[in-house]
């Protein structure tokens, strides 16, 4: 089998985190060509965070306290915004000749307690033997206990690299790596995680930001998959299987 791997964009990188969803056009376009001119034989699929479009909604409809009969305006209000962002990424794929589709959360998972419990794949594995590129996001889902949840695009990551066999996992973000003072952290193991001060974002992040991203990539490492993280400028590079100035999140 070829390389087979997943790219999660950060919401930050591909919205304006500060406004009201809105997507970041060029930054899209950008990272769609340099997806398209480095990696034409892996098999690739796409995950990416909401950012503006779709945290605002769950922070306002408290989905992370789950859903309730009667108060289920916040599923719908906080998918539909998510979904928006899909499109465009799937679009800004799809402009560069990549065969990009869209495919929800919401639809093929299950969650329980805030954590997926199913998430159906074999059609994600059908479409990547087609050459197709899945294009997935962080959603809300609907949650055993709670009603309804939101699993954020880095726990899909972990579920879905581990159900796929994925070889290579990438983190694009808006900081150059992990950073404790200021400095990227190279490596990260569940040893040397615990000597670290995390910073977290100052925008609407109700998935956990850079904590709840380590804590999935860790978790991932022990399935035996290692991620790395990097500055979205360094996409090629991570692609292409050079140094990307980034953090590597490995097992012990
Ligand atoms: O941006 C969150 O996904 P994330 C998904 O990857 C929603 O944490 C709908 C808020």
């Amino acid at each position: 089998m070829s390389d087979r791997v997943i790219l999660k964009l950060g919401g930050s990188v591909i919205t304006d985190k500060g406004a009201d969803c809105r997507v970041n056009k060029t930054a899209l376009s950008g990272i769609a060509a340099a997806i398209a001119g480095a990696a034409p034989a892996a098999q690739i699929i796409v995950v990416h965070g909401a950012g503006s479009c779709g945290h605002p909604e769950a922070h306002r409809f408290h989905l992370d306290k789950g859903a309730a009969t009667g108060q289920t305006e916040g599923i719908y209000v906080t998918h539909r915004a998510v979904s928006a962002l899909n499109d465009a990424v799937t679009g800004a794929l799809r402009e560069t000749g990549m065969p990009a589709l869209g495919v929800h959360p919401l639809h093929v998972g299950v969650a329980d307690k805030g954590r997926l419990v199913a998430f159906e794949s074999r059609h994600l594995g059908q479409m990547l033997a087609l050459g197709m590129v899945p294009v997935i996001h962080g959603d809300v889902v609907m949650d055993l206990s709670r009603g309804a949840c939101i699993v954020s695009g880095d726990q899909i990551v972990r579920y879905l690299a581990v159900a796929l066999k994925c070889t290579r996992v990438g983190l694009a973000t808006d900081v150059p790596g992990v950073l404790d003072g200021g400095r990227v952290v190279p490596e990260i193991t569940p040893e040397t995680v615990r000597t670290l001060q995390i910073g977290n974002s100052s925008h609407t992040d109700v998935t956990g930001g850079m904590k709840g991203k380590i804590d999935e990539l860790l978790g991932l490492a022990k399935s035996g998959i290692g991620a790395d993280i990097f500055h979205v400028s360094r996409l090629g590079d991570f692609l292409t299987g050079n140094d990307h100035g980034g953090t590597k999140v490995r097992g012990e």
